[in-house]
């Protein structure tokens, strides 16, 4: 195939290649079941006492993991108090939630920039 014909076809490859799933349910209101899914998986992972919440070292490694910065202890205290909170103030997995609604209301790109940071295509939200 010639040079432009070549193009074409990496144009088709691509867009057949590119399932791109919503980050937000279709009526835009709430989180969608695939980013959910990545959700908890993180949450998880991060988790790594399994109180179902993210101590201050969880949610640092976390942010530091998404972002490449240490938040301050007046921000992760502050995104517990904000997004919910166990009673030791540590944010709960609803809060974590709570926050990537928040952010993917605001800027869907911004939560799809963060999955790709944690290993997942930020279109198909698989992990690579
Ligand atoms: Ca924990």
């Amino acid at each position: 195939m010639d040079h432009r014909q070549s193009g074409e076809f990496h144009r088709h490859q691509r867009r057949r290649s590119s399932l791109k799933l919503p980050v937000l349910d279709p009526d835009g209101t709430a989180l969608s079941s695939p980013l959910l899914q990545v959700l908890h998986t993180l949450f998880t992972e991060f988790d790594k006492d399994q109180d179902d919440a993210l101590r201050h070292e969880e949610l640092d490694h976390y942010v530091f993991s998404t972002n490449g910065q240490h938040p301050s202890d007046e921000f992760l205290s502050a995104m517990g108090q904000r997004f919910g909170a166990n009673d030791k103030g540590w944010l709960t997995k609803e809060g974590f939630l709570a926050f990537y609604l928040e952010q993917t209301l605001g800027d869907q790109d911004e939560t799809r920039k963060d999955m790709a940071a944690h290993g997942y295509d930020r279109w198909t939200l698989r992990k690579l």
